[in-house]
């Protein structure tokens, strides 16, 4: 039901995310209309009337031990039927030649390709500016660092969402099940830039991703430095020449 509410799902683990989503939104809305209908209630039935009398009372040690240790249940709960869906996604990383790096700055996402050698730091990698490029079907590795503050990698259609530390390499992964175009937002606030910050994932059919990368990544000698630095050309910007 909560579906209609949430961005389309593209992600093979996407399910596994939404139905966590759903489970937890169902408990906490529930005990959100609990708690406001009671507080409304006694609104109205613990009204000043006259003739009536404030008392003083110190409260129910069972009824604090109830409200206590029930939410701890059920946090203890949602932890183990967490642990399947974040094993799978955070915890194991599946075999994949489509490794990237992307290295958030205020206030770009540098995406880089490692180029024919397959090595980052090496020549031949291409950097790109707010454009990224994966194919469909496939696992797809991101490396996240980011060059100065905590920038957050965030694709709501992929149910992606990982953090970029300053001097840590976190690597991710996801696998999308329909090519298209994708926002990534920065979701960290980062700075004064920080709303500004976003590019564009380009989801491809293998052989066109194939071809992309053949063009862009092997093909030509693309300054991809310099592709890098022209932060402030709009449009162009991220697309290496041939
Ligand atoms: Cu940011």
């Amino acid at each position: 039901m909560l579906s209609l509410w949430l961005p389309e799902n593209v992600s093979t683990y996407g399910r596994d995310i939404d139905w966590l989503f759903e489970l937890i939104f169902w408990i906490t809305g529930l005990t959100f209309v609990l708690v406001a209908v009671a507080f409304v209630a006694f609104l109205i039935l613990y009204r000043d009337r006259p003739g009536r009398r404030a008392r003083y009372t110190h409260g129910s040690a069972p009824l604090e031990i109830v409200w206590t240790v029930v939410p701890a249940l059920i946090l203890v709960v949602l932890t183990f039927l967490s642990v399947p869906a974040w094993s799978r996604i955070k915890m194991t990383m599946p075999q994949t030649d489509v490794v990237i790096q992307v290295t958030g700055k205020q206030f770009n996402w540098q995406v880089t390709y490692p180029g024919p050698d397959g090595k980052f730091g090496t020549a031949d990698d291409k950097t790109f500016l707010d454009e990224m490029h994966v194919p469909v079907g496939k696992p797809v590795r991101v490396n996240l660092r980011s060059q100065d503050v905590i920038h957050s990698f965030f694709v709501p259609q992929f149910r992606f969402k990982q953090d970029a530390v300053p001097g840590r390499e976190i690597p991710a992964w996801f696998e999308v099940t329909k090519p298209g175009k994708y926002e990534l937002p920065c979701a960290e606030l980062c700075g004064f830039g920080h709303s500004g910050m976003r590019g564009w994932i380009y989801v491809h059919a293998p052989e066109d991703y194939a071809k992309w990368v053949a063009e862009n990544v092997e093909g030509g000698d693309a300054s991809p430095a310099a592709a890098a630095e022209k932060k402030d050309e709009p449009k162009t910007r991220g697309k290496a020449k041939q």
